[in-house]
């Protein structure tokens, strides 16, 4: 009879380490089930937890919670009331800039009208004047003389800008008319020729836009006699530097022109011959 296999030291350690493996997987195994018992627990408490903070609501906290919502809206509500605003006034700074504008416009049309009104007022006073001038006048001078002071006065260049003479043919073509050459003998009769030239001559700075006047020193250099025999005694009407009888043949014979810096010096002496000039006639009124 065979003996029965012995059992050998290998078999008896493949036994113990099978022990160690099913002992280990044994501990392994409620392990996991306490790890799993534990994450549920703390699961269930976290839920709780959160559940109970979500629902928690203190009385207090509602209340600032509710103002803090209130003031927010308000907030809000001011904001665009703010934006309201400032849009409004953007429109008013622009809308009054536009007023500015046409009110400026405005003036200067104004400003206008005004200057045109006060120019036809002096205009309307002018032929005002030259109305009454004509009436008083009326009859009085004849056709081309300007009555003045009881006297009628003809200035050549209102009937021709381009006939000159020398002064001889001047006081010829007065004489021609029934008058003389202008005798100037007092202030306002000086003031009348004044603004007459000033009025008639185009050119007031050449001494060849003057007017032959009645007033020569032909007989005595230097001694200036009227033709009507009177001796001139002013000095204050010849320009500044006249008389000078300056080139050959002398300047023996006086004209008159605008003087721009001094309307009362218009006297100039010139060659009564050599030189040709516009010329003024007087004669009395009728
Ligand atoms: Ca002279
Ligand atoms: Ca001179």
């Amino acid at each position: 009879m065979d003996d029965p296999p012995r059992r050998t030291n290998n078999y008896k350690n493949g036994g113990s380490t099978n022990l160690k493996y099913r002992l280990l997987l044994l501990g392994l195994g409620l392990l996991n089930v306490v790890l799993l018992i534990s994450a549920a627990v703390i699961g269930i408490n976290c839920t709780k937890i959160k559940q109970g903070s979500l629902h928690y609501q203190h009385p207090a906290a509602v209340q600032l919670l509710t103002e803090l919502r209130d003031l927010f809206n308000n907030h809000s509500d001011m904001f665009m009331a703010e934006e309201d605003a400032n849009r409004a006034l953007e429109t008013t700074v622009k809308n009054h800039a536009m007023l500015q504008d046409q009110l400026k416009q405005k003036n200067f049309i104004n400003d206008g009208y005004l200057k045109q009104l006060e120019d036809l007022q002096t205009e309307r006073t002018t032929l005002s004047n030259n109305i009454s001038s004509l009436e008083s006048s009326c009859g009085k001078c004849p056709l081309g003389f300007i009555y003045f002071n009881s006297s009628c006065y003809f200035f050549s260049y209102s009937e021709s800008s381009t006939v000159k003479m020398n002064w001889h043919n001047s006081r010829a073509d007065c004489i021609n008319r029934g008058s003389d050459l202008v005798v100037i003998d007092s202030p306002e009769e000086q003031a009348f020729v004044s603004n007459s030239i000033r009025r008639i001559i185009t050119d007031p700075t050449s001494w060849e836009t003057g007017s032959w006047v009645g007033l020569t020193d032909m007989d005595i250099e230097g001694d200036w006699v009227w033709i009507n025999n009177v001796t001139e005694v002013e000095t204050r009407y010849w320009e500044d530097g006249e008389p000078n009888n300056r080139g050959s043949g002398g300047e023996d014979c006086a004209s008159v022109h605008h003087s721009p810096s001094n309307p009362w010096k218009t006297r100039n002496d010139v060659n009564c011959r050599k030189h040709k000039l516009y010329w003024i006639c007087e004669k009395m009124a009728r």
